[in-house]
């Protein structure tokens, strides 16, 4: 298939005021009446309309059927030529029949557990209705609704219903992939919101009967995202509704169609019982981020697709801010570092690298990545240091004024911050265009005689897919410096990094310093120290800048497990491990936090440093290395580590707020090191009396590891049979902490139970997700986890190729392991990529895999 370019986008030559369509819903043959109000923009041109899986039944210009021989119909666009087209405004109304049922794709309307849904972003509606389907056709919509079903929603605003059919009008123009229908026997779990300026919006969390207990903490977190969208970028919602309904069956987290929010059920539902902490957190951060894209993505949307980043980006950027705002910063930040580098240096790493504004795809639906969004947002917050919270909220509102109602671009975004900051951006721009992630090396120079302190930073860019070389970028370094005894002899300031070599001098200084660099995680950068165990140890006991302070905690430990796992050290490094003293002493101070410095780093993580640094990584080694490291402190820290597990323990009524969620975190820290010592002792204990989801599978992850858990998992199984949403917490634990050498096997035999219903994209993600996340497992050297995961990525793909695209992100890594392993992998590629029929999604994803 050909790519689309981003050199290519030409306007649409029509306008598209208003459409209106009628559904008439029936599983296998639903008709949709499409009547759309166009008009030629400068003189003829042809109609394209995008169109797939539907059948034509009739199309009518002006109210007149049209010649069948006067249109072109392929199986993806209908085409009338210019010359069958009046010079002025005319109507076009089609019919057509599609089958709901057969949308096992989950793209358009399909049917999940009886109820018709929608999801049309990037490119749904086009198995709809015929239709220009391009984000920069903004049109008004009415929506009438016919079907038994009790319960019919669209977006906007209701006008009207009766007994079989509803009808909504959304009085804001939007393009087609902001669409969205819902028929079902739904229940609301309702409240109301009154806007800054008075006007109240009912808001109602549609669910399953039998779940709308279940939706409080989504209603709460709501309402606490809309009085922030309104006091911290003055965003007020514009509607007289707001819905949101909980879907089993999803490709993605959720979806932000106007008024009419479809949410993955796993991130609106939770009760103490059936969800965990993070679980509660993810729910309060994706409710405000879809509630964000009202304004950042709506009311403002993209131009073309390759402008994705324009919303997510900023819209992640603004949920992160509100995250942080009603949680611990610190925490939250280090939360978002952490995924940052697990998923987005990862992809930047490799061979599925691509710049933050891609310009060149396949299918759109596979540049729904952590550039996109999560670098995306690390941009933002980027721009936002370098022109100050005063510059980034008079840039704001000048995009909002300026762009309104529109389709925009990444110019148009730049451009809004520097006629509002009066800053020249074109270098800072590299950030969308250019892919991959610079190292910046810093070398220290001490002048004892001077007191001058010199820091000298080079960066460096390693060629991305398609792109050999880089230029410079701008770095904002957030700095401080240290003294000896601790004390800040440099309070934190912004260094501009914008040449490839460049320094920084502090002259004044009595000792040398010890410099703490890119405080709070100041750009997405890899940061390149000449430093030692010892300078670690002290910014992880002393640095004023919590982020660094974790961050120094995390060098230490991961630079002591890269020796470990290539044999450079015989034992877990003793500065190290005495680090930990201090930390637990002080942990009960910022609970959270401390469960944050007391977490290894990943397998992974150790897997990308060392392939960074050169080595060639090998997952048993790497594993067995962590877990004699986690050995090694909990040995050291017995004591500690079960005091803190005992005064951490919660008497009190559950609350996912961030306080008792924090005890919780660092209660269960402790617990999976002195399970190291235990033999599950503890975590045996802590299931039969667990009061919470988040407990009780700590607990079963640590029965796992100890290979204690046959009762536990059994009875986890029959008392949550029925809770789909629990029992992909069991597929996915049994997968995470499988023993290596026995995880395919595992995946095999739970893939053979007959709750594996695969189909559902949630339970396939805890399956497969889990598996791959399981690094020594799924790089084991026999080659059976790539082979396991290949075949179902093959099943898979004939049914749903956006999960099956997005799940071969697995293999990103490949290049990275000896030999051996490239070859097991690149074969099982090619297996995928030969496969007959293979989707376009998944050609694109094994292609460039491959490449
Ligand atoms: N636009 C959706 C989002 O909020 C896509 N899943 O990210
Ligand atoms: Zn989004």
């Amino acid at each position: 298939p050909q790519p689309t370019l981003l050199a290519d986008y030409r306007p649409y030559p029509f306008t598209l005021d208003h459409v209106s369509l009628t559904f008439r819903l029936a599983p296998k043959g639903t008709r949709v009446c499409a009547k759309l109000s166009l008009a030629p923009k400068d003189g003829p041109a042809d109609l394209v309309l995008d169109g797939e899986d539907l059948r034509l039944i009739s199309i009518a210009l002006d109210g007149t059927a049209l010649d069948p021989a006067t249109l072109t119909l392929t199986d993806r666009q209908l085409t009338l030529p210019a010359a069958a087209l009046p010079a002025g405004p005319f109507t076009l109304e089609t019919e057509v029949e599609i089958d709901p049922e057969a949308n096992t794709a989950l793209e358009g309307l399909y049917l999940s557990g009886g109820m018709f849904c929608t999801q049309c972003e990037a490119e749904g509606f086009r198995h709809i209705t015929y239709y220009p389907d391009r984000p920069d056709v903004m049109a008004r919509f009415d929506v009438r609704i016919e079907s038994d079903m009790p319960v019919l929603l669209s977006n906007g605003n209701p006008v009207a219903q009766g007994a079989g059919w509803a009808e909504w009008r959304d009085p804001w123009p939007k393009p087609a992939y902001l669409f969205a229908l819902v028929a079902g026997n739904l229940v609301a779990l309702r409240d109301d919101f009154i806007t800054a300026s008075g006007r109240t919006v009912d808001l109602a969390i549609w669910v399953r009967p039998g779940d709308e207990d279940r939706c409080a903490y989504a209603m709460d977190a709501l309402k606490r995202s809309m009085a922030w969208d309104e006091s911290t970028y003055g965003r007020e919602y514009d509607l007289d509704v707001f819905n949101i309904v909980a879907v089993d069956d999803f490709n993605m987290g959720a979806m932000e169609n106007k008024g009419l929010n479809i949410f993955n059920a796993k991130l609106v539902l939770a009760s103490p019982e059936t969800a965990t902490d993070t679980d509660y957190e993810r729910i309060e951060s994706v409710i405000a981020h879809e509630y964000f894209h009202n304004w950042t993505g709506n009311r403002i949307t993209c131009r073309d697709w390759f402008q994705l980043c324009l919303k997510e980006g900023l819209t992640v950027f603004r949920d992160q801010q509100f995250s942080a705002d009603e949680r611990s910063a610190a925490v939250r930040r280090i939360e978002d570092v952490l995924a940052l580098r697990a998923r987005q240096f990862r992809e930047d790493a490799g061979p599925l690298a691509h710049p933050v504004r891609p310009e060149s795809y396949v299918e759109i639906n596979n540049f729904y990545t952590a550039t996109v969004y999560e670098k995306g947002a690390e941009v933002i917050g980027m721009l936002r240091r370098l022109v100050g919270p005063e510059g980034y909220r008079r840039a704001l509102d000048l995009y909002f004024d300026r762009h309104d109602g529109q389709a925009a671009t990444i110019e148009d975004w730049l451009k809004v911050f520097e006629d509002a900051c009066d800053r020249d951006l074109t270098q800072f721009k590299r950030w969308y265009t250019e892919a991959g992630t610079p190292r910046l090396h810093v070398t220290e120079d001490w002048d004892a005689e001077a007191g001058r302190f010199t820091l000298e930073f080079t960066q460096e860019t390693a060629a991305t897919p398609g792109q050999p070389v880089k230029g410079a970028r701008v770095i904002p370094v957030e700095l401080g410096l240290l003294g000896p005894n601790g004390d800040e002899v440099q309070p934190s300031t912004l260094i501009e990094i914008t040449e490839p070599r460049q320094s920084a001098v502090f002259e004044g200084l009595s000792a040398r310093p010890v410099p703490s660099i890119l405080r709070g995680f100041s750009a997405p950068v890899i940061l390149e120290r000449e430093t030692t165990q010892a300078a670690r140890a002290f910014l992880f006991a002393h640095d004023t800048d919590p982020f660094n302070r974790w961050e120094a905690g995390r060098n230490l430990a991961r630079t002591a497990l890269m020796a470990l796992a290539r044999g450079a050290a015989t034992a877990p490094d003793p500065e190290l491990i005495a680090a930990y003293g201090p930390l637990l002493r002080d942990a009960e101070t910022d609970p959270a936090f401390a469960a944050l410095c007391l977490r290894l780093p990943g397998e992974d993580e150790i897997a990308a440093a060392l392939h960074g640094a050169g080595h060639t990584p090998d997952p048993a080694e790497i594993h067995a290395a962590r877990a004699r490291l986690a050995r090694a402190i909990a040995q050291a820290h017995e004591e500690a580590l079960a005091a803190l597990y005992i005064r951490m323990k919660d008497d009190g009524p559950y609350s996912p707020d961030a306080g008792p969620a924090g005890r919780r975190a660092l209660r269960l820290a402790c617990l999976g090191l002195l399970n190291r010592l235990d033999n599950g002792a503890r975590a045996q204990a802590l299931f039969a009396e667990a009061g919470n989801m988040t407990e009780s599978l700590s607990a079963l992850a640590c029965l796992i590891e100890t290979n204690k858990a046959a009762g536990a998992l059994a009875e986890f199984r029959d008392r949550w049979a029925g809770e789909r949403l629990v029992m992909d917490k069991w597929f996915l634990v049994q997968m995470l902490h499988a023993a290596p050498d026995r995880a395919a096997q595992e995946a095999a035999h739970l893939a053979a139970l007959p709750e594996f219903d695969w189909k559902n994209p949630n339970r396939f993600r805890s399956l497969m997700g889990g598996l791959s996340a399981n690094h020594a497992g799924f790089h084991h050297a026999s080659g059976a986890g790539y082979r396991f995961y290949a075949d179902w990525l093959i099943r898979m793909d004939a049914m749903n190729p956006q999960i099956t695209a997005r799940m071969s992100t697995a293999f990103e890594t490949w290049p990275r392991y000896d030999a051996g392993r490239q070859a097991l992998a690149r074969a099982e590629l090619q297996r995928i990529a030969a496969t007959e029929g293979l989707s376009r999604d998944t050609g694109e994803m094994v292609a460039r895999l491959l490449a």
